[in-house]
């Protein structure tokens, strides 16, 4: 199990990743994880295995502190977890045609619906009154989809981004990529008077919407029968891209009055967010904020092709990632893998066997004066122990990526659509720990390799680290064992009994 956007600071065996970090519980196993909640925000949990949480296996993690920066700005709580719903098993079904050759473009397996806190459209309720102060947590927990996020007639006061705060950023609207979370608080008296009991459009509740983004869909979508579904005529069950929740303004649980196909007024005094990470919204307390020139360079090439065997699969810098060790069990058909001397999780190997991993050290290449991180062909990158690495990752792919690194959050700089960030905010970058690759686009990141340990970084769309748009960094073997780290019983216990 891993816990989505916690550092795991000296405790790298908690991060739940098989075949980096563990090997997996076997079935009617059990495995208890320890870890310090750090740091404080919106996380989630899922399974790191397969495709295991499109199935469902996955939740919600909020740490607290004892006072919050803006909790004199909201009375309540809501949570909004949104994810996409199949209808079929993930693995049993739907990978088993996604990655064969009867699928050589690659399509994804299109959600059937979406679901928020476990609810289809137009069933949950939040309550509310018309003097309300709330704030909204949102997570991305599905498999592909991305979402565009609005309230009608209330400003959105974004506080919270990927367990980063910032400064309020207020918006009408934000888009939120997979695995990514976002915090806003509303108050309900700045509803739009349109939606007044006298307003043009007297109602008793207003919608919350989610907007999926129909455009990263590699097919229309709107109207498709997936092969993999026998079709019944009238099929009855296209996907629906608007998702609408329903903020009740009394206690009457009714639907809003108006349409939603009805215009949306264009809120005064609110930002419209040039680019999908929100990099014009600034980090909280940014005295003292600092943020240290990059050591190390790394450009990772993002594409899509046919293996040899003609499947299509994701590749980094040409490798396609796929785990051996533990995985062998449960996944046949291996591409390329961890280097398959000992069927073991790396975390284990950097541990037992530091100095014989064969993974190449950092040399200057064409492209940068700093240093390139190198990987040794089989996707795993070694980082040495404090590196500030800058990270520039190139989109060949006309799809959208989120990607996400493991055990340390990242400054974003910069990305295709808004290049200026770089110059803009230098000195006051946001963090995050997942960021939106643009489509045929950039992202360049730069993040502290100060905590020792097999971190992966791939693509958060579980069909795309199905596919191997994966890699791991290897930070550090030397500093791991000078920290004291060993291999716990019970992590071999759980080796050796998958
Ligand atoms: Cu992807």
């Amino acid at each position: 199990m891993h816990w989505h956007g916690l550092y795991q600071i000296g405790t790298p065996d908690m991060d739940g990743a098989v075949g980096a970090t563990q090997c997996a519980i076997a079935a009617g196993g059990n495995f208890t994880y320890i870890f310090k909640a750090d740091p404080p925000g919106t996380a989630w949990y899922h399974g790191h295995m397969l495709e295991q949480y499109t199935d469902g296996l996955f939740g919600l993690l909020i740490i607290r502190r004892q006072s919050e920066p803006y909790q004199d700005k909201y009375d309540t709580e809501q949570v909004l977890m949104v994810s996409d719903w199949y209808n079929f098993a993930a693995r049993a079904k739907l990978t088993a045609w996604y990655l064969s050759t009867n699928n050589p473009d690659g399509i994804e397996p299109l959600p059937d619906a979406i679901v928020i806190n476990g609810k289809f459209t137009k069933s949950l309720f939040i309550p509310a009154s018309r003097t309300s102060r709330i704030r909204f947590r949102v997570i991305n927990a599905a498999s592909l989809s991305m979402y565009n996020v609005s309230i009608d007639g209330l400003p959105l006061h974004i506080i919270e981004l990927d367990q980063q705060d910032t400064v309020p950023y207020n918006v009408s609207s934000f888009v939120i990529n997979v695995a990514q979370r976002v915090s806003f608080y509303v108050d309900l008296r700045e509803l739009d008077p349109m939606y007044s009991q006298s307003g043009m459009s007297p109602t008793n509740s207003i919608f919350i919407r989610f907007q999926a983004m129909t455009n990263m869909y590699p097919v229309d979508i709107l109207h498709y029968i997936p092969p993999y579904v026998i079709p019944r005529f009238p099929y009855p069950t296209f996907f629906n891209s608007l998702y609408l929740a329903i903020l009740s303004l009394d206690s009457t649980n009714s639907t809003p009055a108006y349409e939603p196909r009805d215009l949306i007024p264009v809120l005064p005094s609110v930002n419209l967010p040039s680019d999908t990470n929100m990099l014009a919204a600034r980090p909280f307390n940014q005295s003292g904020y600092m943020i240290p020139d990059a050591t190390y360079y790394l450009n990772l090439l993002v594409k899509f092709d046919l293996d040899n065997t003609g499947i299509n699969r994701g590749y980094i810098n040409d490798v396609t990632y796929a785990f051996q060790g533990n995985y062998t069990k449960v996944r046949a058909n291996l591409i390329v893998g961890i280097k398959p001397v000992r069927k073991e999780p790396l975390l284990h190997q950097m541990a037992t066997r530091p100095n014989t991993l064969g993974l190449p050290s950092p040399r200057i290449q064409a492209g940068s004066s700093l240093p390139t991180i190198q990987n040794d062909g089989f996707g795993n990158y070694f980082v040495p122990y404090g590196a500030i690495v800058d990270i520039l990752i190139n989109n060949t792919d006309a799809g959208e990526h989120p990607f996400h690194l493991h055990g340390a959050s990242f400054w974003v700089i910069s990305t295709s659509e808004y290049p200026e960030a770089e110059t803009l905010y230098r000195q006051a970058y946001i963090k995050r720990d997942v960021v939106s690759v643009p489509a045929s686009g950039w992202a360049k990141i730069r993040f502290v390799a100060d905590n020792p340990g097999a971190w992966m970084f791939h693509c958060h769309i579980e069909w795309h680290m199905a596919a191997g748009l994966m890699l791991t960094f290897i930070v550090s073997p030397t500093q791991l064992l000078a920290q004291g780290f060993t291999i716990s019983n019970r992590q071999l216990d759980l080796c050796s009994t998958v």
